[in-house]
């Protein structure tokens, strides 16, 4: 399956075609999910929008055995990832440890905690590193916010038969009412964000990496500064300090305050696409979320202003394929809205859930080829000076 079902799978490659970024060059098979310009992602051909509501164990569960499990799998799914998370090597969250009190951005911390975990214990067989890092996601993020906010390691102990993301929520000591509201939009934060096809730009360098033989917890470090960008997953965090500084929900001062970061060569975060070209479901997926959980808050109302403004000033700009709003445009409003104030730590969260599609299609591609699995990568670029006469 092709990551855009509306554009043609195969095709001549020309010299148009350089130094595009890939864009839209078939490169590989992706069984986890595709995503269709106007329709959005689609889990094994699950379009998101039905799945949202899901629990993340389920999704994962579907992501790696290519169908929803039944009421039995799905404990027995559960209690597996529940077994790996109680194995957690302590020996890297002391290597975190030790890097505190220390600068980097969360991303860094993830990046590097990934890595921390491999360096603890890699079997070497990619399905089993996968479920372990799945099912230490919830300590390992505890720990990073934790640790940087000057706490120490997690006091409440681990507890990861309350699922992932209630484990996570209560390692950082938060419990009741506070408590139902984030794991809320947190497990539908992750069911979002999981998978995004085989070639957004995360999934493609973990898969680059992995591609190499190098273990799965060096491919997903490597997916993890990938996404660190702030034109990729970053973009969370910048959107929410960019709803901030517009401060206000009243449509034209918004419209003045988007021309003036174009004109100043910003841009407008929460926007565009390089594949889509429509809303992005999961933008209004939140966006309904957000309805439910926190219809006054001021963050919240200014997304939805914005969520009608920016399309249509950006839209002016025949350059930009798509003006419309993207996964990130309203997920940093609900994160702050349920208590996660510091916008420098949303795009950890995109990295938890990420690792699940990243670790299910490094699977794939290690299974493919009737298990001799993808060969490395190694895409061809032209010399300055070559002559481009064919393309191989
Ligand atoms: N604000 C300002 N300029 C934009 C935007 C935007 N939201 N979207 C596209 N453009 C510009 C883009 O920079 C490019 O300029 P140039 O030719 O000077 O390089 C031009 O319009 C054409 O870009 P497209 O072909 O429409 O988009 P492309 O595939 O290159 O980039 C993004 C896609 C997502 C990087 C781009 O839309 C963007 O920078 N958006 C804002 C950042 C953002 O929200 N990123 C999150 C994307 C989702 N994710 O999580 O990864
Ligand atoms: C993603 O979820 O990875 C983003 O929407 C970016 C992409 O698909 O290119």
């Amino acid at each position: 399956m092709s990551d855009s079902e509306e554009q043609p799978t195969l095709f001549e490659i020309n010299e148009g075609h350089l130094d595009t970024g890939l864009r839209g060059i078939p490169v590989g098979t992706c069984r986890t999910s595709f995503v269709s310009p106007t329709k959005g992602v689609h889990y094994v051909g699950y379009p998101i929008s039905d799945l949202a509501e899901m629990s993340p164990e389920d999704i994962i569960f579907l992501l790696f055995e290519k169908r929803l499990p039944n009421r039995q799998e799905s404990q027995d799914f559960s209690k597996d990832l529940a077994a790996r998370a109680e194995e957690m090597p302590a020996g890297a969250l002391r290597i975190l440890e030790s890097m505190t009190p220390g600068g980097g951005h969360p991303m860094d911390w993830l990046s590097v905690g990934i890595q921390a975990l491999g360096m603890a214990e890699t079997t070497g067989d990619v399905r089993a590193d996968s479920l372990n890092l799945i099912a230490r996601m919830p300590e390992l993020m505890a720990s990073i916010f934790l640790l940087r906010g000057g706490h120490g390691l997690p006091k409440s102990g681990s507890d990861p038969e309350r699922g992932l993301v209630e484990n996570f929520v209560h390692l950082l000591g938060i419990e009741g009412v506070e408590a139902e509201n984030m794991i809320r939009v947190l497990r539908t934060f992750l069911v979002l964000h999981m998978d995004h096809g085989g070639g957004n730009l995360s999934t493609f360098s973990g898969k680059c990496v992995a591609s190499g033989r190098a273990s799965l917890f060096a491919a997903m470090s490597s997916a993890m500064n990938a996404l660190s960008g702030p034109l990729h997953g970053r973009a969370n965090q910048s959107c929410l300090e960019f709803v901030q500084r517009i401060g206000t929900s009243d449509p034209e001062k918004i419209e003045a305050f988007v021309r003036s970061e174009l004109a100043a060569k910003r841009p407008i975060y929460g926007f565009g696409h390089a594949v889509l070209r429509a809303e992005d479901p999961r933008a209004a997926a939140q966006i309904a979320l957000g309805g439910e959980i926190c219809p006054d808050d001021e963050n919240y109302k200014i997304v939805k202003a914005l969520r009608e403004v920016a399309p249509k000033v950006l839209a002016e700009n025949p350059k930009i394929s798509n003006p419309f709003a993207n996964v990130d445009v309203a997920s940093g409003a609900l994160l702050h809205a349920v208590g996660f104030h510091k916008p420098e730590y949303f795009t950890t969260f995109f990295g938890w859930a990420r690792v699940v599609g990243i670790s299910a299609q490094i699977i794939d591609e290690r299974n493919a080829r009737g298990g001799r699995g993808v060969p490395i990568y190694r895409p061809k670029y032209i010399g300055v000076n070559q002559p481009v006469q064919r393309l191989e």
